[in-house]
């Protein structure tokens, strides 16, 4: 098949899925066509049958805010047309979808592509209940050939705040980590954490819906407070939660490592993870982190419950109470061997339910039937 991807290049749990997807189906044979402002950046360079079509914005005086929709839709219909795309499947909603849905209609019939949008999480749970997006976002997936969802909850909160009554297809996220680069003990050697400390890892964009604030403070009532270093892969800059570390004396607790992309090596050193954020679809970075065997404390959020089973392959927290959060972190530093079983457990469950294995088949098929 051939097959348009867009999706957002930068880092974000969509894109990365995006990117991973597009490299699977390149891998078992079918074309694959990336259309976004830049290239995807976990898109593999070089890698056979998989092409990067830019889309160039120029910044006219006479708009006060720039249009990405239009020269999207535009390259879109260019490369549907040029390459005889099947499909244009978009990730993330806003303006994607739309984007798509406005190119197909600019082709003849017999050059228009199916469309499939897979919604990841606020392009539903915050854009969709903006009153300037949700009618946007409700035409473009009543529009779209089929739809998808990356959680039952994000199915169920799309139907609700949307009133989106078709079909949504739950299709989880998957992930098939790369060989890692390095070894654990040099990746621990690099971050200066000792025999007795354990690595407590989080990896996210920053943004206020990760809640920083709440990951921080958990961090400072984690007891002993010499148990554990907190390692941040940070998707975006630091900066803004400096003086919170100072002020709760976390200097030599918490680690920060920008813009990584090997983030592999660090799943391999890392013992546990920890996410405090409001809500997530389904939370990409705990399941990266079950593939290497460690098993994460976070919130029971959104849909975050059919990633980890509570007791069994994680820990589930109810509320966003700091204390529940440590004393949780506290039980896994302390207890190693209860620490490897929810470990294993969780790596069994990636790969069984999460992996590529499991999941690409799943889009290839819904690409065969929105193609009869
Ligand atoms: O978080 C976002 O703003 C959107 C998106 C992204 O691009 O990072 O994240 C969502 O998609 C991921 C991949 O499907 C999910 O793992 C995340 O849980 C989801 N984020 C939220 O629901 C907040």
């Amino acid at each position: 098949m051939k097959i348009g991807i867009t999706c957002y290049p930068t880092v974000g749990g969509s894109g990365v899925l995006a990117s991973a997807l597009g490299d699977e189906l390149a891998r078992r044979g079918h074309e694959v066509h990336f259309i976004s402002y830049e290239r995807p950046f976990r898109l593999p360079a070089n890698a056979p049958r998989i092409h990067f079509h830019p889309v160039v914005i120029n910044d006219y005086d006479l708009f006060k805010y720039p249009d990405y929709t239009l020269p999207l839709s535009v390259k879109m219909s260019e490369v549907s047309r040029d390459h005889q795309l099947d499909v244009l499947h978009v990730h993330y909603a806003v303006p994607h979808a739309t984007a798509a849905i406005l190119a197909r209609s600019m082709l003849p019939p017999e050059h228009q592509p199916r469309v499939v949008t897979t919604l990841h999480g606020t392009d539903t749970t915050l854009l969709g209940r903006d009153a300037g997006y949700g009618p946007a976002i409700h035409h473009a997936l009543t529009c779209s050939d089929a739809v998808t969802a990356v959680s039952s909850f994000l199915r169920s909160e799309t139907q609700r705040l949307l009133h989106f009554e078709g079909p949504i297809e739950v299709i989880h996220n998957f992930f098939d980590p790369r060989p890692p680069q390095r070894s654990r003990e040099e990746v621990r050697q690099e971050l200066g954490l000792n025999e007795r400390e354990a690595m407590v890892l989080h990896a996210s964009n920053l943004r206020p819906l990760k809640r920083i604030d709440l990951l921080l403070e958990t961090a400072a009532r984690i007891r002993p407070a010499g148990s554990f270093k907190l390692v941040i892969l940070a998707g975006g800059s630091f900066e803004p939660f400096v003086d919170q570390v100072r002020r709760l004396g976390l200097e030599s607790r918490v680690i920060v490592r920008e813009k990584v992309s090997e983030i592999e090596d660090y799943l391999l050193a890392a013992d546990l993870g920890l996410v405090t954020s409001e809500t997530e679809s389904f939370c990409l970075s705990i399941l990266e982190a079950m593939c290497f065997a460690c098993p994460s404390v976070a919130r029971r959020v959104g849909g975050i419950p059919e990633v980890i089973e509570d007791g069994v392959s994680g820990l589930l927290v109810p509320s966003d109470d700091a204390e529940g959060l440590a004393r949780a972190v506290e039980s896994l530093i302390q207890d190693p061997s209860r620490r490897a079983a929810l470990g294993r457990a969780a790596q069994h469950r990636a790969r069984e339910r999460f992996s590529a294995e499991a999941i690409v088949p799943r889009y290839e098929a819904l690409y065969r039937s929105v193609m009869k």
